[in-house]
């Protein structure tokens, strides 16, 4: 009995290891959330180190953005591939992998006016 409870605490250690060693991140904290300009002074404000599974929070009002994880020529050009994923929540979180993340808002002009992100998790 003792060692079954010392395994169970065994393993609820090793768990809140692994949960805390991912981190939420919430964009654009400084410049009012996911919105225009929402990767200016994010993520290039110091103290943030992307890893792997850590979570980027996008906050907005719902209907009024969206987001879409796309590639990096979707990027650069604010075009997202047929049937990608669209988040629209106002409160979407999404697990960042390993290298290169970028992000848009799909709405007309939005990501062509700054609504889009691209970070590297290590
Ligand atoms: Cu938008």
């Amino acid at each position: 009995m003792a060692t079954a409870a010392f395994g169970l605490m065994m393993l609820l250690i090793g768990h809140s290891v692994v949960l805390t060693s991912a981190t939420k991140y919430v964009v654009g904290n400084r410049t009012g959330g996911w919105t225009f300009g929402a990767s200016c002074n994010w993520p290039s404000n110091p103290g943030k180190h992307f890893k792997a599974n850590d979570t980027l929070v996008f906050k907005y009002s719902a209907g009024h953005h969206n987001v879409v994880r796309v590639t990096k020529a979707g990027y650069r050009n604010c075009t997202a591939a047929e049937g990608a994923r669209v988040y629209s929540s106002g409160n979407d979180q999404i697990k960042l992998v390993k290298g290169k993340n970028y992000f848009i808002c799909t709405y007309p002009n939005h990501c062509t006016f700054g609504v889009r992100l691209s970070v590297t998790a290590i």
